[in-house]
């Protein structure tokens, strides 16, 4: 073993010549904290993937449960084809189809915990009409003579195209008393 003391000592004493302390240190503090990064970096991609954890909907039963119903409890204030039942989901477009970043906002009581979500109601664009599971429920809606308060409306505006298939209603927050 005296062999491999001596080897050890030799290429310390190396290093010791030829790198100053405060560089030394600074290499191996990047390679400890550095090597510690990088296991989180898929983990956040991850969580951006997805759209939302969403509230605890696991005690609700029957259709204020069911994404397929229209009395689903997110889809408060709703108008259109519902999603879950065109091949996507309630927080995800139908495959071959593109997301609007313009859209209406409801805000809907989740039965499970009691608590105001916002709801955020994203037209699906580039299919037609899926035709299944239609739904049009206005809580909060007002006359279309106030376009912004009105739910009847493509919202299919500044994507590839503007032909409308179906929505989603995915939640983003939890609505707030002023
Ligand atoms: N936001 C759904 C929709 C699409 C086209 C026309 C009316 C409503």
């Amino acid at each position: 073993m005296k062999w491999l003391d001596r080897c050890v000592e030799t290429s310390t004493r190396g290093v010791a010549k030829r790198v100053s302390r405060r560089s030394f240190v600074t290499t191996l503090a990047g390679i400890i904290f550095g090597g510690a990064t990088v296991p989180l970096l898929p983990v956040a991609r991850g969580a951006t993937s997805s759209r939302e954890a969403g509230p605890d909907e696991s005690s609700l039963q029957g259709e204020a449960g069911d994404p397929s119903s229209c009395n689903y409890w997110r889809h408060c204030a709703i108008d259109g084809f519902l999603c879950n039942c065109c091949g996507g989901s309630q927080t995800h477009c139908p495959p071959g189809t593109e997301i609007a970043k313009l859209t209406w906002i409801g805000t809907c009581t989740n039965p499970s915990d009691g608590k105001d979500y916002i709801v955020s109601y994203n037209d699906c664009c580039g299919k037609s009409s899926c035709g299944h599971c239609f739904c049009n429920r206005n809580e909060g809606e007002k006359p279309m003579y106030m376009p912004p308060k009105n739910n009847d409306t493509n919202w299919c505006q500044g994507t590839q195209s503007i032909t409308y298939h179906c929505t989603i209603a995915a939640v983003v927050g939890v609505a707030v008393e002023k």
